[in-house]
């Protein structure tokens, strides 16, 4: 039956990973895939989640089906994470939160949707680069992929006059895609005031726009923060569409928890799109898995567990703010004169390095450093133990 099947490439980010387990060099690092790691080095399951596991299963519940749309108590508190308790669109009742399989699912229902039900065309601009799962993603929902300039190499920063002049000329009604904060992979975000001006353009094609927000805390380590521009679209009139990961910032990576919110006009229209997703999602997987939404649910509703949580998120962010500084101050020391200023000032667990495809080729054969081909380093795999010798590697190749 499959003899025609050819062999597919690895994934591009998930492959680093295989190849970093075949290394034996004791050594070796993994800054490939984003995935949170303590200054041991070791996955790091929070304190809340321990804790919500423990009430959960001292309550001995039932494990019937959830509902298609995922557990009530849930989605209601991953909408208010996201838009805040008090936004006036979840007092309405004019939008619509479902529970989706981690971030990944949420953008794919998203996508589905907007194939099905997008009036407008079915393109989507992307910044340059995205996260390199958006394009099969939204691909394989059937919208065309298109992009507009985002990272300015020149100066490892944000390309604003870049970004403004292309969304002006996307064609109206076109789909927009945004990174709510921590852009993977280039770690570069707009300012407010940035945000502000994306907005007015972006109103004034009348686009419609996709928020994928998988890193609300990591960026900052204040969750409303790093909410602010998905909040301030909002009030600025955008009837936004939302995608959000608890993966990064709860770290429930394998236990798959998410959501996906569309704001709409009005209860009325919220209830028929609701209807709506219901009959996208009951073919492909009929109804998500509670466990992690359990455990999302019980830190998001617990007084208690939630002020842990917050803590523990500004923990992770300041671990990888203070490992950016400690790279650079590492860099200075074994005597780089390049301009390193940007590994710094950029944001979330990522740093676009700048680093051409030699050199990070170099640094994984010469260093056993691994990491994605585009210069991407996941900033939570580096550790007070390991910041030096990775210093000392990306030295070497950028002398
Ligand atoms: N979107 C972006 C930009 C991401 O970086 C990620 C994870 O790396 C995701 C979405 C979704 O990840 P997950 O499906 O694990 O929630
Ligand atoms: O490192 C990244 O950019 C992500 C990580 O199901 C990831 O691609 C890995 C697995 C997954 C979702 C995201």
């Amino acid at each position: 039956w499959w003899s025609g099947v050819q062999m597919g490439p690895p994934d591009p980010i998930l492959g680093v990973t295989e190849a970093f387990k075949r290394d034996t060099n004791p050594k070796k690092m993994n800054l490939g895939v984003g995935a949170y790691r303590d200054d041991q080095g070791k996955p790091f399951v929070l304190s809340c989640v321990r804790k919500a596991e423990a009430l959960i299963a001292a309550k001995q519940l039932d494990k019937e089906y959830l509902a298609i749309g995922g557990l009530g108590e849930f989605t209601k508190a991953c909408a208010q994470l996201a838009l805040g308790a008090d936004n006036e669109v979840l007092k309405s009742g004019r939008s619509i939160t479902v529970q989706t399989i981690s971030g990944t699912g949420s953008l794919r229902i998203g996508g589905n949707y907007l194939a099905r039900f997008h009036a407008g065309p079915h393109d989507i601009y992307l910044p340059k680069p995205s996260w390199g799962n958006h394009t099969p993603i939204y691909r394989d929902a059937g919208l065309q992929l298109k992009a507009y300039r985002y990272y300015d190499p020149s100066t490892c920063g944000f390309d604003f006059k870049g970004a403004l002049e292309d969304i002006s000329k996307i064609p109206e009604k076109s789909i927009i895609v945004l990174h709510a904060c921590a852009h993977n992979p280039t770690g570069v975000d707009p300012k407010p005031e940035q945000w502000k001006e994306i907005s007015e353009v972006v109103k004034k094609r009348n686009l419609l726009v996709f928020f994928d927000m998988a890193y609300q805390g990591f960026a900052s380590g204040d969750i409303d923060r790093d909410a602010w521009a998905v909040r301030y679209f909002i009030e600025q009139g955008h009837n936004i569409l939302l995608s959000q990961s608890f993966a990064k910032n709860m770290g429930l990576y394998g236990e798959r928890v998410g959501g996906f919110t569309i704001v709409c006009n009005d209860a009325e229209e919220a209830k028929r799109v609701e209807s709506q997703l219901k009959i996208l999602i009951r073919p492909i997987y009929s109804n998500p898995p509670m466990n992690g939404a359990r455990i999302a649910a019980t830190i998001l509703n617990t007084p208690d567990l939630r002020s842990i949580w917050l803590e523990e998120v500004h923990t992770m962010a300041n671990r990888i703010i203070k490992m950016r500084e400690q790279l650079v101050a590492g860099l200075k020391k074994n005597g780089s004169t390049h301009n390193w200023q940007h590994v710094i000032d950029q944001i979330g667990m990522f740093c676009f390095t700048g680093l051409k495809p030699e050199q990070v080729e170099r640094l994984t054969k010469e260093f056993s450093v691994y990491m994605t081909k585009d210069g991407r380093i996941s900033m939570a795999g580096v550790s007070s133990g390991n910041v030096g010798y990775l210093a000392e590697g990306i030295h070497a190749v950028t002398k």
